[in-house]
């Protein structure tokens, strides 16, 4: 089985940007620039034959390049305890459009809709049960923000666990087509 997800890969210098943010939180597992990502659809676990079909399927959307920008920083918890400190972006809303093309290309080859909401984020952090004060990290960067930058493609990643966390492989390039 492979467990794949579909994502953005942000340019150097946002990566860097965000590498340098990396300091300060007690117990953080930042992550590497290897890592860095912006998810448009996790996919989960599937065949051979169901990946070459996405593979196929996301070779079908069409789209037009936008530009987003770096835009403050969040966190996700679970009973109370942050486990995902991530960078967010705006806008919004053509990433959500991708999102949706990208559900829409899943749901074709026979996957479940993602009825989850939809909330475009780039991880920089994963906790244990030891994660230290959040609160100096998110009033420093509550105004993160970043020149825009351009998306004009995303990719099919396989994402594998490890010690050290999880190795993303990148499967298939899809860009933009007229
Ligand atoms: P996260 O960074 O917020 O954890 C690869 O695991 C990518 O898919 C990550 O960016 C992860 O988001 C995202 N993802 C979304 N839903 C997931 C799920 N149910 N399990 C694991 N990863 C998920």
């Amino acid at each position: 089985m492979h467990r794949l997800f579909v994502a953005i890969r942000p340019p150097p210098a946002i990566r860097a940007r965000l590498l340098g943010l990396m300091h300060g939180i007690a117990g953080a597992r930042w992550q590497d620039d290897d890592q860095l990502h912006l998810t448009l659809r996790f996919v989960g676990e599937v065949d051979r034959p169901q990946a070459d079909d996405l593979a196929d399927a996301l070779g079908h959307i069409r789209f037009s390049p936008f530009e987003i920008a770096l835009s403050g920083v969040g966190c996700f918890d679970r009973k109370g305890q942050v486990h995902t400190l991530w960078a967010g972006v705006q806008p919004r809303d053509p990433l959500a459009q991708l999102h949706r093309k990208v559900d829409r290309a899943c749901v074709r080859i026979g996957l479940p809709p993602d009825n989850r909401s939809y909330l475009p984020h780039i991880t920089l952090a994963r906790f244990g049960r030891t994660a230290g004060p959040m609160e100096p990290f998110m009033a420093l960067h509550a105004a993160l923000a970043s020149a825009p930058f351009t998306v004009d493609e995303f990719a099919l990643y396989e994402s594998q666990p490890g010690q050290t966390g999880s190795t993303y492989h990148m499967i298939e390039r899809y860009g933009v087509q007229n």
